[in-house]
């Protein structure tokens, strides 16, 4: 069907919920969920579901949450609500947890670094204890297809939230789902890589790692001052000193490579095609996690590296070459419709398929001709992107390859 091909013997699975999509951060926070829209019409547009298994996501249970955080926090996640979170922030036992003001903070934190506020990096918004439940259950459903061999690669796209502490949220990240995958894949393998290419340092899983020789957390990111306010690029973490808890049997065990802005496709895939390469045959892994955050190509809203769809989805099939069981993961991205544009070319790598990915859009997936971008022709939901299009979103101009093939 559609020239789409499933590969004998090596199965892809994806997990995903629709209603993810239709969560609302706050009216210009930067994460948006309807990302995750556009990158399902591309899949399902070039019809790339054919060549893989496709799996409704069900929540996470919240003991399967607690297997790293706190309990007091996945009970406060799981009642909180706009309307609800001012009452229960004076409950004692989740007041405690109020963290002190930071000098930069602009706005007011409540327990657990969240906070209703419009500006807050972790807002409370409706329906965000479905949203949470539903991707980390996603990505644990991803890895149980693993760790039961019933696939070789498993994809979520919604899940990645690698800045997520055991009972803190942090940079828009409220459950670890990637720390609770490799406690789970733990049970199952002797040993867990965990590499990150999203522009930010995946401090959430390193910290939980940092005493663990069994897994090994590797991030590629931005680092280093912001701009000339002095302000370090977020998290601020990940310097290359930076290798593992001292003296622990985890030294070691994590490796960071700290990387200035601007940098290229040629740059990047030497860095990640050498020093991966070296850390999967000195690990020698049984699996591994690979978090895709999209911030890390040119354009895009938060991040400030400079690559380009094929570069990023080249750091996929690197990975796939090293044949192990492989959990691919979403993250940040927030030039939404790079975002789908890498993820859905990911998706096709994964499957065997990027090869066969048409140069042309799928017919349906096309813009409206402009005779019909007039008010009250259509309602525009299906790739809202083209309405929406904004001077700002447009800074992957000269991108060859995204404007030549997706
Ligand atoms: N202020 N609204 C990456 C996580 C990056 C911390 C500085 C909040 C923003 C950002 C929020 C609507 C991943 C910081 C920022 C403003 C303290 C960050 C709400 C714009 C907005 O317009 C915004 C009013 C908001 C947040 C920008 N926050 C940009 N960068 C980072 C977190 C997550 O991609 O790695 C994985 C998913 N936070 O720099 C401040 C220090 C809070
Ligand atoms: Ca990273
Ligand atoms: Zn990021």
């Amino acid at each position: 069907d559609k020239g789409i091909t499933r590969p004998r013997g090596h199965k892809v699975s994806f997990h995903y919920n629709s209603q993810i999509e239709d969560m609302h951060f706050g009216k210009t926070h930067p994460m948006k969920p309807w990302r995750l829209t556009l990158t399902k019409h591309l899949v399902l547009g070039y019809g790339l579901q054919f060549a893989m298994d496709t799996y409704q996501a069900v929540a996470a249970g919240k003991d399967q949450v607690r297997a790293f955080h706190d309990p007091d926090y996945v009970d406060f996640l799981s009642e909180v609500a706009p309307e609800t979170f001012e009452g229960l922030s004076r409950m004692p036992r989740f007041a405690k947890h109020t963290p002190a003001k930071h000098e930069y903070d602009s706005v007011d934190l409540g327990p657990f670094n969240l906070s209703t506020s419009p500006g807050a990096d972790c807002p409370v918004f409706d329906g965000m204890s479905t949203y949470l439940f539903l991707y980390t259950g996603a990505t644990l459903a991803a890895t149980h297809q693993l760790t039961t061999q019933n696939s070789d690669i498993a994809i979520n796209w919604s899940g990645g939230l690698h800045h997520a502490h055991k009972s803190e949220a942090s940079g828009f990240c409220y459950i670890n789902d990637i720390v609770l995958s490799i406690l789970d894949m733990l049970r199952v393998y002797a040993r867990v890589l965990y590499i990150d290419i999203d522009v930010h340092h995946g401090d959430g899983v390193e910290e939980a790692f940092q005493r663990q020789p069994r897994v090994m957390t590797l991030s590629y990111h931005r680092y280093g001052p912001y701009d000339d306010t002095g302000h370090k690029f977020f998290p601020g973490t990940g310097d290359l000193g930076d290798i593992g808890l001292r003296g622990s049997v985890g030294e070691h065990f994590a490796l960071n490579v700290p990387i200035p802005s601007g940098i290229d496709d040629r740059q990047y895939k030497y860095l990640f095609e050498n020093i991966t390469q070296r850390a999967i045959d000195a690990f020698k892994p049984s699996a591994i996690v690979l978090q895709c955050g999209a911030d890390s190509l040119g354009g895009d809203r938060l991040g400030q590296f400079n690559l380009n769809v094929k570069a990023h989805g080249e750091c996929v099939a690197f990975v796939k070459r090293a044949r192990l069981p492989l959990l691919i993961l979403g993250g940040g991205g927030y030039t939404a419709r790079n975002v789908a544009r890498a993820w859905c070319y990911e998706t096709a790598i994964a499957s065997d398929n990027g090869a066969t990915l048409p140069a042309a859009l799928p017919m349906h997936l096309l813009p409206r001709p402009a005779a019909f971008t007039k008010r009250g022709h259509g309602n525009g939901t299906l790739f809202p992107t083209f309405a929406r299009s904004h001077p700002n979103d447009c800074r992957d101009a000269d991108n060859e390859y995204m404007v030549k093939v997706l």
